[in-house]
């Protein structure tokens, strides 16, 4: 996400960052590469334009000159103007006071409005709503369908006509059908078309004039790039949005969307969503993002994420035994599979400061995981519980068990060791200092993310590479 504006940003705020004196004319040049930049990120040209005008204003204001740490003071500006530029506040979904609250999706064909659907009914599952998912596209029939797996498959209830063809008459009988099952939310999917149409959009004001939207959101695909910013505006325009949520930030979009339209349309983005499955959706936070592509990393997400999947109490028992240096194989197994839980590797690596770059991308194979697991669990209740005692013939049993070889054994036996020797550290550090966890400030506080000690031991992360060290 944003890989190439942010690459490009870092350089250029990492040769000022550290200058104790800057010229008029650093900052000038500085201003012209981030233009460039930010253009070639596909960013509106009046949005980059008074973007930079904006920032070199406040570089001029702050008297940056003056400042005892110019670079860093100028690494702050563009920061803030960022998360200017991004919207400032996060923006929650409304919830009507009536009890019932309704959101619709709208949307081009393909936007990904229906996956949007299912991936935000299971975010308000998990935070206590009953959501109704309700299919509106009734040019498609295969859309009502699709609705209706993703559904099942987060578990909500779903309601669909697929022969009926009139929209107002699926809507009437869909809000009786979530007031019937005392839903409290219903998220409309709707139709959408190749391009931006009056038909279209005369079908949308239909249906929103019956249902009643309390939250309108325009999906949008990112990697469409400035073509987004268009649609946004036409939508807004004739339907009147109360925000956006972004799909496909995990392509190859340049970002450039997501970082106008807000500016473009004065509507906020409410999502961002990168990647097919059905988590892969995460709340937009300016202040988050502008630290993202700024190279901040994103620890804040990274906790939210793992405080979303890790099993509480699992983790608070694997912290308690991490802590009480008697860290076994269980251990090990239960912090695997709390990772699996949080999604791919490369999505969580992604979010550690400093991490990026520094782990090769063979080295985040999930798969490695999923070996990693079988071995353990062709182990006996002893060996995990005192793997010590793991001699080659014990060795050659469990890779035989595990359908793995006796070297893939050897390198998890081998991981194990650095991620139990790394915990023995971890141990006396907070034993001693009350440090929390090294270089993660915050979190020490949480419990959670001990389980992400699991990293140390995973695919060759404990070596010299770990960003736990
Ligand atoms: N890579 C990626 N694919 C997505 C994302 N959101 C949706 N898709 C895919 O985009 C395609 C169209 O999505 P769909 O929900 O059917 O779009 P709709 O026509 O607007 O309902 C599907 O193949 C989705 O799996 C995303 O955030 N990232
Ligand atoms: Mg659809």
């Amino acid at each position: 996400m944003f890989e190439s504006l942010s690459q490009k940003l870092q350089n250029i705020t990492s040769k000022i960052r550290g200058s104790a004196r800057v010229t008029d004319a650093d900052i000038k040049a500085m201003m012209k590469e981030i233009r460039m930049a930010l253009l070639e990120a596909d960013v509106n040209y009046s949005v980059v334009k008074e973007f930079v005008a904006d920032m070199s204003e406040k570089c001029k204001g702050a008297d940056v000159m003056k400042s005892l740490t110019p670079g860093q003071q100028i690494v702050k500006i563009v920061h803030e103007s960022l998360v200017e530029l991004l919207g400032e506040t996060s923006s929650k979904l409304t919830v009507s006071p009536s009890g019932f609250t309704v959101i619709m999706l709208y949307g081009l064909q393909g936007a990904g409005k229906t996956t949007t659907a299912a991936k935000l009914a299971n975010i308000l599952k998990k935070g206590g709503k009953r959501p109704l998912l309700l299919s509106l596209d009734v040019h498609r029939p295969a859309a009502a369908k699709q609705l209706e797996v993703l559904a099942q498959k987060v578990e909500v209830p779903s309601f669909i006509m697929p022969e009926e063809k009139d929209p107002i008459v699926i809507a009437k009988a869909g809000v009786e059908r979530a007031k019937y099952l005392l839903c409290d939310t219903l998220l409309v999917d709707t139709a959408g078309r190749m391009t931006v149409d009056d038909e279209m959009m005369d079908e949308l004001i239909k249906i929103g004039d019956f249902v009643k939207p309390h939250e309108k959101l325009l999906v949008v695909d990112a990697m469409i790039g400035q073509e987004a910013v268009a649609v946004a505006q036409s939508f807004e325009e004739r339907i009147g949005l109360d925000g956006f949520i972004m799909t496909k930030l995990d392509g190859d979009a340049r970002g450039g969307a997501a970082l106008s339209i807000r500016k473009m349309t004065g509507k906020p983005i409410k999502y961002i969503c990168v990647g097919e499955k059905i988590d892969n959706i995460e709340e937009f936070y300016p202040n988050r993002m502008a630290d993202r592509i700024l190279g901040m990393g994103d620890v804040l997400s990274l906790i939210e994420k793992a405080q979303q999947t890790i099993d509480e109490e699992e983790a608070a028992k694997s912290v308690e035994r991490m802590l009480s240096s008697t860290f076994n194989m269980d251990d090990l197994l239960a912090q695997f599979e709390q990772l699996k839980k949080m999604g791919s590797m490369k999505d969580v690596l992604g979010m550690i400061p400093g991490a990026k770059g520094k782990i090769k991308e063979e080295d985040i194979d999930d798969k490695v995981i999923d070996i990693n697991m079988a071995i353990i669990r062709s182990m006996t209740k002893k060996e995990r519980r005192v793997p010590n005692i793991l001699n080659a013939s014990r060795r050659k049993r469990i890779a035989a068990g595990s359908g793995t070889t006796v070297q893939q054994v050897n390198k998890l036996v081998q991981q194990y060791e650095q991620t139990a020797e790394m915990m023995k550290k971890f141990s006396k550090m907070t034993k001693g200092g009350k440090k929390g966890f090294g270089k993660f400030p915050g979190m020490g506080k949480m419990g959670g993310l001990g389980g992400l000690g699991g990293l140390g031991g995973f695919g060759g992360l404990g070596g010299k590479n770990s960003p736990f060290k």
